[in-house]
């Protein structure tokens, strides 16, 4: 089965690298044709969990490209095999223009993986792609990006969740190729119909770590070392979930402690947030506290926490 793996960031490179080592038929697809380039040439470099590095051959290409690359390949729906594609861009990138590439990509038998962080965009996609077999995606998986276009360090494993965004809207035994594929590459992946709850749950981790460690410039695992940095986390923990049940995130009493579990677990971590601060990126905070602002202000609740992170955080680039 074709795998595309739109994006050829951190997440997008440790995808592609992992899928195409055991022998999947992968395409990444990038922003710069310089990048498509050297992955076509060179392959991925990835370093694995274990330390290990290996260049993983691909194939290529760069979005604006699509239109030629796929004549031909993606057109005619009917005759096509099917297909997945992986949507590893961050928020900020799924405009207008990926949109039209995305609609190019998807024509015939396939299913869109969305593996983004926050809120907002299942509905963006779903507007934009009505016929797709869009699905939702959570994964905890780490990875960093060591270079500007090839090289890729897996650094921590976790659960990768997915479930289709519309019921009426799924194909059973893409879901399954997909999940035993993703088994076979070593990805502790799963289906869930309640993916909703699922991506509440990491938008409420994310809602409390990302705009923090961004704003105090700090790691994951020493943002709550200091006793007024823990207070606010506190508070836009409280906030936020308080926002999120009131829109149907299942409650539970352990939601704190699992903050804490995943500051410790990443604790030498930089967040995504922080990251892209640091190389002079927009952020996601527009789609996960800004995204939690929004339910909020349709909920008809407060939530000056979420405000006052979300207008910090655009101040800091
Ligand atoms: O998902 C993350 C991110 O950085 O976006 C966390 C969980 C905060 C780990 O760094």
């Amino acid at each position: 089965m074709k795998i595309h793996i739109v994006g050829g960031g951190a997440i997008g490179l440790l995808h592609a690298g992992l899928l195409a080592q055991t022998g999947q038929e992968v395409t990444v697809w990038t922003r710069t044709d310089k990048q498509a380039e050297r992955l076509r040439e060179e392959g991925i470099r990835l370093e694995t969990l274990d330390g290990d590095a290996r260049d993983i051959p691909v194939n290529s290409y760069s979005l604006a490209s699509l239109q030629a690359c796929t004549k031909g390949q993606a057109g005619d729906g009917a005759e096509q095999s099917p297909a997945w594609i992986l949507l590893t861009v961050k928020q900020s990138h799924i405009d207008e223009p990926l949109l039209n590439q995305l609609q190019l990509l998807s024509s015939g038998k396939t299913a869109i993986l969305c593996l983004q962080n926050g809120i907002g965009h299942m509905d963006k996609l779903a507007a934009a792609l009505p016929r797709a077999l869009l699905y939702a995606g959570v994964t905890s998986v780490g990875a960093r990006r060591l270079d500007d276009a090839r090289h890729v360090r897996h650094t921590g494993d976790g659960p990768l969740w997915f479930g289709a965004y519309a019921e009426d809207k799924k194909d059973d035994n893409l879901q399954i190729l997909l999940l035993n594929i993703l088994k076979s590459a070593g990805f502790h992946a799963g289906l869930s119909n309640e993916m909703k709850d699922m991506i509440y749950q990491k938008l409420l981790i994310n809602a409390v770590i990302n705009p923090l460690t961004a704003i105090y410039d700090t790691t994951n695992g020493e943002l709550p070392q200091h006793p007024s940095r823990l207070k606010l986390m506190r508070a836009l923990f409280e906030e936020t979930s308080a926002i999120l049940t009131a829109d149907g995130m299942k409650s539970s009493d352990n939601g704190w402690q699992l903050v804490m579990r995943v500051c410790e677990a990443t604790a030498a971590n930089v967040s995504s947030m922080l990251s892209d601060v640091r190389a002079g990126r927009q952020t996601e905070i527009n789609w996960i506290n800004g995204g939690v602002s929004g339910l909020a202000r349709r909920l008809g609740i407060a939530s000056p926490f979420n405000d006052a992170v979300t207008t910090l955080v655009k101040q800091l680039r």
